[in-house]
């Protein structure tokens, strides 16, 4: 593999990381926030992107080069509102998108077409985690404008939370 590709795929494995502590420092908010739904399903998605980091970490181990552990940022801890943690949610996962696609195009770039095709799985996974993220919003904010919204709105984080631990069972 080149060493181009090599280093990118390991600054992906960081950033997927630090996604996962990200979204498991924003599920701990919420849990002291007094939202368990939010908090259920922040900690999944947490589960989530560090599944993300293992599974370039074992492709670079496929290919015979080595995926390096890496020092990681601290992330943030605290938000004033249970809007502004989804709103970043969405940026956050928009920055992820940008990532893939560099990605992609020092792929093409250096000719890596195993890589290329590899890293259509992240293609796809941005589309539908950008989707979900922004559908998360449209229903916070619709659930902001009514009494016991945000009550409701946190029921139904933890059946999302459930759906995606019982998708990953099957
Ligand atoms: Fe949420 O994204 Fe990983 O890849």
């Amino acid at each position: 593999m080149k060493q181009q590709v090599i280093n990118v795929i390991n600054s992906q494995i960081k950033a997927e990381e630090e996604s996962s502590r990200l979204y498991f420092a924003m599920g701990n908010w919420c849990e002291t926030q007094g939202y368990p739904g939010c908090a259920s399903y922040l900690y999944q998605h947490a589960d989530e992107e560090r599944l993300h980091m293992v599974k370039l970490v074992h492709y670079l181990s496929e290919r015979g080069a080595h995926a390096l552990t890496q020092a990681l940022a601290q992330p943030q801890n605290n938000w004033d509102t249970i809007q502004d943690v989804f709103k970043e949610v969405l940026k956050h996962e928009e920055y992820v998108t940008q990532l893939i696609n560099n990605l992609f195009e020092v792929c093409m770039v250096e000719k890596d077409y195993m890589t290329s095709n590899f890293l259509q799985w992240y293609i796809q996974e941005q589309i539908e985690e950008e989707a979900t993220a922004r559908s998360v919003l449209d229903k916070l904010q619709l659930a902001s404008t009514s009494q016991g919204g945000i009550f409701h709105f946190d029921k139904d984080m933890e059946a999302l939370a459930k759906q995606a631990i019982a998708a990953k069972l099957q």
